[in-house]
This record gives structure tokens, sequence and C-alpha cells, in this order.
């Protein structure tokens, strides 16, 4: 199967630390794509035009990243990072919606403070500042709570990384010494430890 990718997407690192935690790494053929290209290719994978999107083995495709995770986490051997069911199962989903919701956002206001001065709007890189802000906020009133890993923990951390990459002024640690602790050790595992993004 192939992984249209890049070393900088968050959304591609979470499908990569799934399938190194599922075993599956070795199975994946990566294929280098730059979404942001007004001719990417990308679009003859995926119509929304952003990676990752995956190629399986008998050509049908899969995207976006919940589904490719959920996907590769099932070619694993139990425990699964998707709990099957119950509350595990929507607490794990809400958690990855939360730190999808932050990673886009920190993602929507790079993009904005990326555009020429003039068509910039510092109206939304502040909203998406505030979503931002209120996600890594809503994780540390959580933190006390993770426990193990499954999905929206892996998530997590990823959209942590992901602050640390390209927002170190946001200091997410400051305030947040729950989250902060909880991270420390939870980005030792080698799925976390491998993935780092880098330009
Ligand atoms: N909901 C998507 C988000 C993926 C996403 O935003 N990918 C970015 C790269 S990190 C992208 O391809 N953006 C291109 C664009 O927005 O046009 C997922 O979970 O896969």
């Amino acid at each position: 199967m192939k992984l249209r990718y890049s070393t900088t997407s968050p959304f591609v690192r979470k499908c990569m630390a799934t399938a190194i935690e599922a075993g599956v790494v070795n199975d994946l053929e990566l294929e280098k794509a730059n979404p942001w290209d007004p001719d990417t290719d990308v679009i003859e994978q995926n119509p929304i035009g952003k990676i990752p999107a995956l190629t399986r083995d008998d050509g049908s495709i899969l995207f976006d990243s919940p589904v490719i995770c959920e996907y590769l986490d099932s070619l694993g051997k139990p425990p699964r990072l998707f709990p099957p069911e119950g509350d595990a199962r929507w607490r794990a989903m809400t958690r990855m919606a939360l730190a999808d919701g932050l990673m886009d956002a920190a993602i929507l206001r790079r993009r904005e403070l990326m555009r020429p001065t003039d068509e910039r709007s510092s109206w939304w890189a502040e909203r998406q500042l505030g979503v931002v802000t209120r996600a890594a906020d809503a994780m540390e009133q959580d933190a006390g709570t993770y426990r193990g890993i499954d999905i929206g923990l892996l998530a997590t951390a990823v959209a942590l990384g992901y602050l640390d990459f390209r927002m170190p002024d946001f200091a997410w640690r400051e305030g947040r010494p729950d989250l902060a602790a909880w991270y420390e050790e939870f980005s030792s595992r080698p799925s976390i430890r491998n993935t780092e993004p880098y330009e």
C-alpha cells in the first residue's frame, strides 16, 4: 500500500505513528506529495486535495487520516488503538477530534500568516489561535485521566509535537503542567520518537 506523505504534516505523522504501533509500517510504500503546489497530483487520490491519502494494494483509496489510521490499526494485532466499542471508543475518538481540530487550526493560522501582508487577516489568525489555545487548555483539563495508549492519546501527542515544531513561541507547556508531564513520558515511545517532523 502506498501513502502520499510529507515530513511536516501532523496528519501524516499520526498515520505513521499508528502504523508503527500496529507493526505494519514496513508494509507502507511512501510517496512524497506537496498538497500546496497548485499543480499537485494528490487530487488524483483525494479530490479534497489533502494528504495523507492511502492507496491499498487492490487500488482502492482511503482518506482522511482518521480513516487511514483505523484501517492501519485493523491490520495489526490486538490490542487496538481504536477501542472497538463502548465509552473507551467514544472517548478516544473525541480526543482524536480535539487533537485534529488543534492541528487544523494551527495549520490554518500558519498559512494565513504566510500570505502577503496586505492580504492577511489578523482576525482569522487570532481566531485560529483561540482554537489552539482552547484545545490545549481542554487537553490540560483531561490530562490527569490519560492512561496507556489509544488513537486519541497518540493524536494528542502528535498535535503537541506540531506545536513544538511550528509554534514554539506559543509555549504550550506554560500553565499546562499535567499535559507537559504526560507528554514528556508518552513522547518517548518509538512511534513518536521516530516520526519527528522536519523540513
Ligand atoms: N482532515 C484531514 C486534514 C489533512 C490536512 O489538512 N492535510 C494538510 C497537510 S498537513 C493538507 O494536505 N493541506 C492542503 C490543503 O489544505 O489544501 C485529515 O485528517 O487527513
